[in-house]
Protein backbone atom coordinates (compact mmCIF):
# COMPACT_ATOMS: atom_id res chain seq x y z
CA UNK A 1 0.00 0.00 0.00
CA UNK A 2 3.15 2.16 1.12
CA UNK A 3 4.83 1.59 -2.22
CA UNK A 4 1.43 2.34 -4.10
CA UNK A 5 1.31 5.45 -2.77
CA UNK A 6 4.75 6.46 -3.30
CA UNK A 7 4.48 5.58 -6.87
CA UNK A 8 1.28 7.64 -7.61
CA UNK A 9 3.10 10.46 -5.91
CA UNK A 10 6.18 9.95 -7.94
CA UNK A 11 4.18 9.42 -11.15
CA UNK A 12 1.52 12.83 -10.40
CA UNK A 13 4.83 15.18 -9.93
CA UNK A 14 6.74 13.66 -13.21
CA UNK A 15 3.19 15.03 -15.03
CA UNK A 16 3.48 18.16 -13.11
CA UNK A 17 7.11 18.92 -13.41
CA UNK A 18 6.73 18.02 -17.85
CA UNK A 19 3.90 19.92 -18.25
CA UNK A 20 5.84 22.78 -16.07
CA UNK A 21 8.67 22.54 -18.10
CA UNK A 22 7.20 22.16 -21.84
CA UNK A 23 5.04 25.15 -20.55
CA UNK A 24 8.18 27.59 -19.91
CA UNK A 25 10.00 26.44 -22.85
CA UNK A 26 9.02 24.35 -26.12
CA UNK A 27 5.64 23.76 -25.27
CA UNK A 28 4.32 27.40 -24.97
CA UNK A 29 2.71 27.60 -28.17
CA UNK A 30 1.21 24.15 -27.63
CA UNK A 31 -0.38 26.11 -23.97
CA UNK A 32 -1.31 29.53 -26.09
CA UNK A 33 -4.20 27.52 -27.53
CA UNK A 34 -3.93 30.03 -30.60
CA UNK A 35 -3.57 33.02 -28.14
CA UNK A 36 -1.46 36.07 -30.44
CA UNK A 37 1.54 37.23 -29.60
CA UNK A 38 1.28 40.83 -29.51
CA UNK A 39 4.03 43.03 -29.77
CA UNK A 40 4.09 45.36 -26.45
CA UNK A 41 5.31 44.62 -22.85
CA UNK A 42 1.59 44.42 -21.71
CA UNK A 43 0.42 41.65 -24.37
CA UNK A 44 3.14 39.33 -23.27
CA UNK A 45 2.02 39.68 -19.81
CA UNK A 46 -1.42 38.84 -20.60
CA UNK A 47 -0.07 36.06 -23.00
CA UNK A 48 2.13 34.75 -20.39
CA UNK A 49 -0.92 34.84 -17.53
CA UNK A 50 -3.30 33.10 -20.38
CA UNK A 51 -0.39 30.53 -20.48
CA UNK A 52 0.19 29.71 -16.52
CA UNK A 53 -3.57 29.29 -16.45
CA UNK A 54 -4.49 26.81 -19.22
CA UNK A 55 -1.59 25.05 -18.01
CA UNK A 56 -2.79 25.06 -14.19
CA UNK A 57 -6.10 24.20 -16.42
CA UNK A 58 -4.63 21.17 -17.99
CA UNK A 59 -2.76 20.16 -14.56
CA UNK A 60 -6.49 19.74 -12.41
CA UNK A 61 -7.84 18.26 -15.94
CA UNK A 62 -5.78 15.51 -15.64
CA UNK A 63 -5.79 15.14 -11.65
CA UNK A 64 -9.51 14.45 -12.48
CA UNK A 65 -9.38 12.04 -15.25
CA UNK A 66 -7.14 10.15 -13.38
CA UNK A 67 -9.13 10.14 -10.01
CA UNK A 68 -12.19 9.48 -12.24
CA UNK A 69 -10.57 6.74 -14.16
CA UNK A 70 -9.29 5.21 -10.96
CA UNK A 71 -12.58 5.39 -9.13
CA UNK A 72 -14.23 3.95 -12.02
CA UNK A 73 -11.99 0.69 -12.00
CA UNK A 74 -11.01 0.64 -8.41
CA UNK A 75 -14.77 0.45 -7.55
CA UNK A 76 -15.88 -1.29 -10.26
CA UNK A 77 -19.14 -3.97 -9.71
CA UNK A 78 -17.57 -7.24 -8.61
CA UNK A 79 -20.42 -9.66 -8.16
CA UNK A 80 -23.81 -8.93 -6.60
CA UNK A 81 -23.07 -8.26 -3.05
CA UNK A 82 -24.00 -4.93 -2.20
CA UNK A 83 -20.87 -2.71 -1.19
CA UNK A 84 -19.74 -0.87 1.70
CA UNK A 85 -22.29 1.66 2.08
CA UNK A 86 -20.75 5.55 3.13
CA UNK A 87 -22.13 8.94 3.68
CA UNK A 88 -21.06 12.60 5.29
CA UNK A 89 -17.62 12.25 5.00
CA UNK A 90 -17.20 15.58 6.46
CA UNK A 91 -13.36 15.95 5.94
CA UNK A 92 -13.29 14.80 2.46
CA UNK A 93 -16.25 17.36 1.76
CA UNK A 94 -13.83 20.02 3.14
CA UNK A 95 -11.24 19.54 1.33
CA UNK A 96 -13.10 19.29 -2.15
CA UNK A 97 -14.42 23.03 -1.13
CA UNK A 98 -11.27 24.54 -0.47
CA UNK A 99 -8.88 23.28 -3.16
CA UNK A 100 -11.19 24.86 -5.45
CA UNK A 101 -11.51 28.43 -3.46
CA UNK A 102 -7.36 28.31 -3.61
CA UNK A 103 -7.66 27.43 -7.49
CA UNK A 104 -9.86 30.73 -7.77
CA UNK A 105 -7.82 32.66 -5.25
CA UNK A 106 -4.17 32.12 -7.02
CA UNK A 107 -6.29 32.86 -10.46
CA UNK A 108 -7.43 35.52 -9.01
CA UNK A 109 -4.36 37.24 -7.99
CA UNK A 110 -2.23 36.17 -11.16
CA UNK A 111 -5.47 38.42 -12.79
CA UNK A 112 -5.52 41.06 -10.78
CA UNK A 113 -1.31 41.56 -10.81
CA UNK A 114 -1.44 41.50 -14.56
CA UNK A 115 -4.52 43.68 -14.92
CA UNK A 116 -2.62 46.26 -12.78
CA UNK A 117 0.35 45.91 -14.64
CA UNK A 118 -1.51 46.48 -17.99
CA UNK A 119 -3.39 49.62 -16.57
CA UNK A 120 -0.48 51.15 -15.12
CA UNK A 121 0.38 54.77 -16.10
CA UNK A 122 3.90 56.29 -15.31
CA UNK A 123 4.70 59.98 -13.74
CA UNK A 124 7.12 60.62 -16.94
CA UNK A 125 6.06 58.71 -19.89
CA UNK A 126 8.88 58.88 -22.51
CA UNK A 127 6.34 59.64 -25.31
CA UNK A 128 2.66 61.04 -25.39
CA UNK A 129 0.47 60.70 -28.43
CA UNK A 130 -2.75 62.40 -28.26
CA UNK A 131 -5.16 60.32 -30.47
CA UNK A 132 -8.09 61.92 -31.92
CA UNK A 133 -11.26 60.18 -33.27
CA UNK A 134 -14.20 61.44 -35.25
CA UNK A 135 -16.56 60.64 -37.57
CA UNK A 136 -15.05 58.60 -39.67
CA UNK A 137 -11.25 58.94 -38.83
CA UNK A 138 -8.55 59.59 -37.02
CA UNK A 139 -5.80 62.32 -35.73
CA UNK A 140 -2.62 61.95 -34.36
CA UNK A 141 -0.80 65.06 -32.38
CA UNK A 142 2.01 65.15 -30.77
CA UNK A 143 1.57 67.59 -28.33
CA UNK A 144 5.68 68.19 -27.41
CA UNK A 145 6.50 69.31 -31.39
CA UNK A 146 5.93 72.47 -32.84
CA UNK A 147 5.35 72.36 -36.53
CA UNK A 148 7.68 75.56 -38.33
CA UNK A 149 4.77 76.03 -40.60
CA UNK A 150 2.30 77.31 -37.84
CA UNK A 151 3.31 76.91 -34.70
CA UNK A 152 1.18 73.82 -33.63
CA UNK A 153 1.79 70.55 -32.65
CA UNK A 154 3.06 68.12 -35.23
CA UNK A 155 -0.09 66.26 -36.73
CA UNK A 156 -1.39 63.40 -38.64
CA UNK A 157 -5.21 63.40 -39.99
CA UNK A 158 -6.75 60.75 -42.11
CA UNK A 159 -9.30 61.49 -44.75
CA UNK A 160 -11.47 59.15 -47.17
CA UNK A 161 -8.33 58.99 -49.63
CA UNK A 162 -5.38 58.52 -47.06
CA UNK A 163 -4.88 55.97 -43.88
CA UNK A 164 -3.17 58.05 -41.34
CA UNK A 165 -0.08 56.37 -39.52
CA UNK A 166 0.58 56.77 -36.26
CA UNK A 167 4.52 56.54 -35.70
CA UNK A 168 5.91 55.30 -32.76
CA UNK A 169 9.16 54.60 -31.05
CA UNK A 170 10.48 50.92 -30.09
CA UNK A 171 11.47 50.40 -26.57
CA UNK A 172 9.95 53.36 -25.17
CA UNK A 173 7.24 54.30 -22.69
CA UNK A 174 3.84 55.96 -25.01
CA UNK A 175 0.77 57.73 -23.69
CA UNK A 176 -2.09 57.71 -25.90
CA UNK A 177 -4.79 60.05 -24.26
CA UNK A 178 -7.99 59.45 -26.19
CA UNK A 179 -10.66 62.04 -26.97
CA UNK A 180 -13.60 61.96 -29.23
CA UNK A 181 -15.23 64.49 -31.45
CA UNK A 182 -18.51 63.36 -31.40
CA UNK A 183 -19.58 59.53 -30.33
CA UNK A 184 -17.97 56.75 -28.78
CA UNK A 185 -15.35 55.22 -30.86
CA UNK A 186 -12.70 52.74 -29.49
CA UNK A 187 -8.95 52.83 -30.12
CA UNK A 188 -7.83 49.52 -31.48
CA UNK A 189 -4.57 48.04 -32.29
CA UNK A 190 -4.85 43.88 -32.30
CA UNK A 191 -1.51 43.65 -32.00
CA UNK A 192 -1.25 45.77 -28.25
CA UNK A 193 -4.35 42.91 -27.22
CA UNK A 194 -5.83 46.00 -26.08
CA UNK A 195 -8.65 48.50 -26.99
CA UNK A 196 -9.92 51.34 -25.62
CA UNK A 197 -13.25 52.96 -25.68
CA UNK A 198 -13.30 56.42 -26.01
CA UNK A 199 -15.94 58.28 -24.39
CA UNK A 200 -17.15 61.99 -25.49
CA UNK A 201 -16.32 64.54 -22.43
CA UNK A 202 -14.31 62.06 -20.87
CA UNK A 203 -11.13 63.88 -21.61
CA UNK A 204 -9.90 65.32 -18.88
CA UNK A 205 -10.85 61.93 -16.94
CA UNK A 206 -7.82 58.67 -16.19
CA UNK A 207 -9.84 56.38 -18.04
CA UNK A 208 -8.87 57.86 -21.47
CA UNK A 209 -5.49 57.61 -21.15
CA UNK A 210 -3.19 54.05 -21.41
CA UNK A 211 0.54 53.40 -21.94
CA UNK A 212 2.25 50.60 -23.95
CA UNK A 213 5.67 49.67 -24.06
CA UNK A 214 5.86 48.33 -28.46
CA UNK A 215 8.91 46.03 -28.71
CA UNK A 216 8.89 45.53 -32.48
CA UNK A 217 9.70 47.45 -35.05
CA UNK A 218 6.81 47.08 -38.20
CA UNK A 219 3.43 47.99 -39.37
CA UNK A 220 0.47 47.15 -37.57
CA UNK A 221 -3.25 47.63 -38.61
CA UNK A 222 -5.47 49.61 -35.97
CA UNK A 223 -9.23 50.16 -35.84
CA UNK A 224 -12.48 51.31 -34.47
CA UNK A 225 -14.02 48.60 -32.26
CA UNK A 226 -16.97 50.55 -31.73
CA UNK A 227 -19.96 50.78 -34.21
CA UNK A 228 -19.80 54.79 -34.69
CA UNK A 229 -22.05 54.96 -38.00
CA UNK A 230 -22.39 54.42 -41.24
CA UNK A 231 -18.70 54.12 -42.04
CA UNK A 232 -17.68 52.71 -38.75
CA UNK A 233 -15.47 50.06 -40.58
CA UNK A 234 -13.76 52.10 -42.58
CA UNK A 235 -12.58 53.82 -39.97
CA UNK A 236 -8.47 52.74 -40.06
CA UNK A 237 -5.21 53.52 -39.10
CA UNK A 238 -1.55 51.97 -39.39
CA UNK A 239 0.56 51.60 -36.29
CA UNK A 240 4.60 52.05 -37.90
CA UNK A 241 6.97 50.80 -34.83
CA UNK A 242 10.63 52.49 -35.67
CA UNK A 243 13.64 52.84 -33.59
CA UNK A 244 13.98 55.57 -31.19
CA UNK A 245 16.84 57.17 -33.64
CA UNK A 246 13.98 57.18 -36.61
CA UNK A 247 11.55 58.32 -34.37
CA UNK A 248 13.45 61.25 -33.81
CA UNK A 249 14.19 62.09 -37.02
CA UNK A 250 10.68 61.80 -38.16
CA UNK A 251 9.42 64.02 -35.87
CA UNK A 252 12.41 66.63 -36.93
CA UNK A 253 11.34 66.52 -40.38
CA UNK A 254 7.90 66.84 -39.43
CA UNK A 255 9.17 70.19 -37.85
CA UNK A 256 10.39 71.68 -39.98
CA UNK A 257 7.40 71.03 -42.34
CA UNK A 258 7.36 67.97 -44.16
CA UNK A 259 4.10 65.91 -44.70
CA UNK A 260 3.99 62.45 -42.60
CA UNK A 261 4.54 60.75 -45.98
CA UNK A 262 7.58 62.50 -47.24
CA UNK A 263 8.80 62.50 -43.42
CA UNK A 264 8.04 58.46 -43.53
CA UNK A 265 10.26 58.65 -46.53
CA UNK A 266 12.97 60.27 -45.51
CA UNK A 267 13.54 57.73 -42.89
CA UNK A 268 13.16 54.58 -45.25
CA UNK A 269 9.59 53.71 -44.40
CA UNK A 270 6.97 53.58 -46.84
CA UNK A 271 5.11 56.86 -47.23
CA UNK A 272 1.68 55.20 -47.33
CA UNK A 273 0.09 52.86 -45.02
CA UNK A 274 1.09 48.77 -45.87
CA UNK A 275 -1.51 46.94 -43.79
CA UNK A 276 -4.82 48.57 -45.15
CA UNK A 277 -6.09 51.29 -47.78
CA UNK A 278 -8.96 53.68 -47.74
CA UNK A 279 -12.31 52.42 -48.01
CA UNK A 280 -13.95 52.21 -51.96
CA UNK A 281 -15.48 55.27 -52.72
CA UNK A 282 -17.61 53.46 -54.80
CA UNK A 283 -20.68 53.04 -52.18
CA UNK A 284 -20.71 56.73 -51.32
CA UNK A 285 -21.15 57.22 -55.09
CA UNK A 286 -23.56 54.94 -55.63
CA UNK A 287 -25.49 56.51 -52.38
CA UNK A 288 -25.13 60.00 -54.32
CA UNK A 289 -26.35 59.27 -57.52
CA UNK A 290 -29.44 56.89 -56.93
CA UNK A 291 -30.49 58.02 -53.36
CA UNK A 292 -30.22 54.44 -51.77
CU1 LIG B 1 -15.43 54.90 -34.70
Amino acid sequence: MARRSKLARVAALGLLGALTLSGCSVGTELFAIGWPAGITDEAQRMRDLWIGSSIAAMVVGVAVWIMIAWAAIRYRKRGTELPRQTAYNLPLEIVYTIIPFIIIAVLFFYTVTVQNRVQQRSDEPDVTIAVNAFKWNWQFVYPDTTDSNGGEPVSTVGDSTQIPILVVPVDQTIRFELASADVIHSFWVPEFLFKLDIIPGNENGRDNVFEVTVREEGAYVGRCAELCGTYHAFMNFEVRSVSGEDFEDYLAAREAGQTTSQALESIGQDGTATTTRPFELERQEHTALTGD
